[in-house]
């Protein structure tokens, strides 16, 4: 190994120098920074992946995106081999190795080595992708190289959503059993089964239409969805906007604008009756909205497709005859009437955890079938190996009912739509369209099930927002002291008040989250908190303005 450990180093040091002094750390979805910083971490991702795969015996995936950020951003987000995202136990030794000297490349790979006891026999395999970022290119090349010094097996998918890489990674450790390894095999998969599950004819009086506006976000979304829906054809009729032909990735549109502005995109003009969606920029998460009849924008975020999937997924397991217990699983940022409703009108448990897939989806194991979705728009469906045996036997078992029969193959099809190793928007864009399809819903029925509190979402600069630190699943400010109190008293001032306060993972910034009676009061409420992180946690520049 130690030819390999100098290697590490002469690359680091010719192709991809540490050229800024300047500390990173692991956040809410790995490495992310402006991506003229970060070539460097890149490379060392690669080394760091290929050790990974040797220490599973297992293929491990990177993928090259900084997801929601502008563009201007990028980052890197390793994947497990079940496609899960990388062991929190493994982001210290990214930490670590994305931040020493490059003269210290080899000896840190030599530490992790034996800390985790490696067997340097073992040939690594790494499987990368990337979205369309102008400098995700060059970037991807730098993961190949780590990869390569270490030996691994380097196998570049070259353009891809992000969770089609999560997928690539579960089908190549499963030797094929979760799918076929390749694009087609994925959009193959999914839309066979979207293709049953939407054969059932509806009533004409049905509200559901098969059409709607997908914002591509100017991402990797959008040429990925238009690959899906040659395989799916006329039975959902898709229009694509924000498809990266002009407009900037993120800018203006997307998931995440959507969501936090609560408007429509730029380039979608809505109109009354028409459903709409629109995805992030490496397509891990999704939002619908549509008009009302009153004219009014209406919010279907993650929050709302979590019920409609718990409630869909409730019926068809009590149809089917089949034991399964389920859970749902949510942030800080869930709405408040959501988790009232799942708790009170679906009686399904819930559970909530700190930001981040990666807490969500280790929640969501246990439970048979878990349920998990950020209020972002970034969730998926988990079934539990004893939830798959039981569904496919169901589904020839003799001695249920033919309705029962029925539901359990549904089920069984629903399962195959699922994309289960992350939150996949075009996976759960063709979820939700199952569901709203079987109901017989549009837009406006779905909203129904209960109304939103109104909230609203800030973002403060401080200095370091490392000074903020949080407890109960982020829903208690422990650091800097006296930030809890005051935003306690704070929010006793409002009705059916909420608030609370976290450091972003992902960007520079602290983010605020309050909800009220009112969407005045909730405004007021989340200007408010913003001055006391502002004065209490270093902020920096402008104070904060009422909205
Ligand atoms: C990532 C994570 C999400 C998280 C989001 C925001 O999303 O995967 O779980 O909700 O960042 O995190 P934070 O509030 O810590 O910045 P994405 O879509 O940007 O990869």
């Amino acid at each position: 190994m130690e030819a390999v450990y100098t290697k590490a180093v002469n690359v680091g040091k010719e192709k991809h120098p540490r050229i800024l002094d300047e500390r990173i750390a692991y956040g809410t979805a790995g490495f992310r920074k402006r991506a003229d910083t970060l070539d460097h971490v890149i490379y060392r991702m690669g080394l760091l992946a290929a050790l990974r795969s040797m220490h599973k015996k297992a293929c491990i995936g990177v993928m090259i995106t900084a997801s929601h950020n502008p563009e201007e951003d990028n980052g890197v987000k390793l994947v497990d081999p079940m496609g899960e995202m990388l062991e929190s136990s493994w982001e210290s030794y990214a930490t670590n190795l994305a931040n020493v000297n490059d003269d210290d490349l080899g000896s840190t790979l030599k530490t992790i080595i034996q800390q985790v006891g490696i067997d340097p026999e073992v040939k690594g395999h790494v499987v990368v992708g990337r979205d369309t970022r102008p400098s995700s290119e060059s970037l991807s090349k730098a993961i190949c190289d780590g990869a390569e010094v270490m030996v691994a097996d380097v196998q570049d998918y070259d353009l891809l959503s992000t969770p089609q890489l999560h997928y690539m990674v579960r089908c190549i450790n499963t030797q094929g059993a979760y799918g076929e390894p390749t694009e087609d095999g994925f959009y193959s998969k999914l839309s066979s089964a979207f293709s049953k599950l939407m054969q059932k004819v509806r009533e004409p009086s049905a509200g559901y239409v098969a059409s709607l506006t997908v914002d591509g976000a100017n991402g990797i979304g959008a040429p990925k969805m238009k690959e899906m829906m040659k395989h799916i054809g006329t039975i959902l009729n898709v229009r694509i906007v924000n498809d990266g032909s002009t407009g900037k990735l993120n800018h203006q549109c997307g998931a995440d604008f959507v969501k936090v502005q609560q408007m429509p995109p730029q380039g979608v003009m809505l109109s009354p009756g028409h459903r709409y969606a629109s995805f992030d920029g490496d397509a891990d998460r999704i939002v619908y909205y549509f008009q009302d009849n009153a004219g009014h924008f209406r919010l279907l975020d993650g929050d709302k497709i979590a019920t409609l999937v718990a409630g869909y997924l409730k019926t068809l397991v009590s149809a089917s005859g089949i034991e399964l217990n389920m859970g749902l699983v949510q942030t800080a940022y869930a709405n408040g009437s959501s988790t009232k409703y799942i708790t009170e009108k679906l009686l399904v448990p819930v559970a909530c955890v700190p930001t981040g897939v990666k807490h969500l989806h280790h929640q969501a194991l246990c439970y048979d079938i878990g349920v998990y979705f950020e209020a972002n728009g970034h969730g998926t469906v988990l079934f539990s190996d004893t939830a798959m045996q039981k569904i496919e036997a169901a589904g020839s078992d003799e001695s249920l009912t033919a309705e029962q029969r029925e539901s359990a193959v549904c089920l069984k099809n629903v399962v195959d739509v699922i994309n289960q190793t992350v939150g996949d928007a075009i996976s759960d864009l063709l979820l939700v369209e199952t569901v709203l399809h079987a109901n017989g819903w549009n837009a406006q029925q779905w909203n129904a099930a209960y109304t939103d509190l109104p909230n609203r979402q800030l973002k403060v600069k401080v200095a370091d927002r490392s000074a903020i630190s949080t407890a109960d699943a982020e829903r208690k400010a422990v650091r800097p002291e006296g930030l809890q109190a005051a935003v306690d008293a704070t929010v006793a001032k409002y009705f059916s008040g909420r608030s609370f306060v976290r450091p972003s993972g992902t960007e520079d910034v602290v983010r605020v989250y309050a909800e009220a009676d009112t969407q005045t009061h909730a405004d007021q409420l989340a200007h408010e908190v913003s001055l006391l992180v502002f004065d209490l946690a270093g902020g920096v520049g402008e104070r904060p303005k009422p909205l």
